[in-house]
């Protein structure tokens, strides 16, 4: 205590000096206030620095994960696991999420992305919204030689261009048409021509069906182009479509377009 009192006198003695030598007379009460107030300036400051760094890095943290969706069956987690551990995996359908850090290679560093492989399944599909929002890629796998899932396909993805989070984030898609393995599948070219006369469709009937006070700032854009025929170019977020087998390790096409986007 007694070192505490020395130190404030040496201080107040210096404030002391430099209020002679500038020409200011504050008393001892003065002293006292200008000390505290610097101290809780300098508190505050400290402040200020400690929760503009929490938010920064909070939203750094939160925005890096590369969301794979895609109808039941298609090759999601068979997916997630070959990038995992490099093998292909017996699967069961998944009813929740599978998440794993993947280490990719680019040119500069390795980066480490967090995957998150959501079921396909049509009554958890509740739960996708609060990835949109921390998600910088999402990766849509479909089984190219499934025409059946065609039309569902493309009622998800109408849905997903027309979701507020996906059009105000400009989440990049990537279709990425898998199981070219098989002796029925088909080139993602037709795939992709399929997708847009479906989307088309589904454009034209929402349009039809919708009031006026129906359309928000976000879709009106997107059905607002009644005349024009829907294209992935003329999509509201950018869309790149790829082929792929995960059975075969020819997974390359998707893992260059991930580095591009990430
Ligand atoms: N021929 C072939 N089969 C594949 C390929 N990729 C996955 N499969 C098979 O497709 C089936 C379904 O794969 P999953 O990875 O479980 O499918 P999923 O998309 O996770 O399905 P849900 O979890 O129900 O949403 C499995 O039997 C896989 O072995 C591929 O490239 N070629
Ligand atoms: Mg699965």
């Amino acid at each position: 205590m007694d070192k505490l009192t020395k130190i404030f006198h040496q201080v107040i003695n210096e404030i002391k000096k430099i209020d002679i030598k500038y020409g200011i007379n504050l008393n001892d009460f003065h002293n006292l206030l200008f000390v505290i107030s610097i101290l809780f300036g300098l508190l505050f400051l400290f402040y200020i620095v400690f929760i503009f760094f929490t938010i920064f890095l909070k939203k750094k943290k939160t925005y890096n994960i590369v969301l794979l969706l895609g109808p039941c069956d298609s090759g999601k987690t068979t997916f997630l696991f070959k990038l995992k551990i490099n093998k292909l995996c017996r699967t069961v359908p998944s009813m929740k999420e599978n998440i794993a850090f993947i280490n990719i290679k680019d040119k500069k560093k390795n980066k480490s992305i967090k995957f998150v492989d959501f079921p396909g399944h049509p009554k958890l599909s509740y739960g996708i919204e609060k990835y949109l929002s921390i998600t910088n890629v999402i990766i849509y796998i479909l089984d190219s030689s499934d025409r059946q899932s065609l039309k569902i396909v493309a009622e998800k993805l109408f849905e997903l261009f027309m979701n507020k989070t996906v059009v105000k984030r400009q989440i990049p898609f990537i279709i990425c048409c898998n199981k070219t393995d098989l002796c029925n599948s088909r080139p993602k070219q037709v795939i992709k021509e399929d997708l847009e006369r479906e989307i088309e469709i589904l454009k034209m009937s929402k349009n039809k069906g919708l009031d006026n006070d129906e359309y928000t700032e976000e879709n009106e854009y997107f059905l607002g182009q009644n005349s024009e025929f829907f294209r992935f170019e003329k999509a509201p977020c950018h869309i790149e479509i790829c082929s792929a087998s995960v059975k075969d390790d020819n997974i390359e096409e998707i893992i260059d377009l991930v580095k591009k986007f990430y």
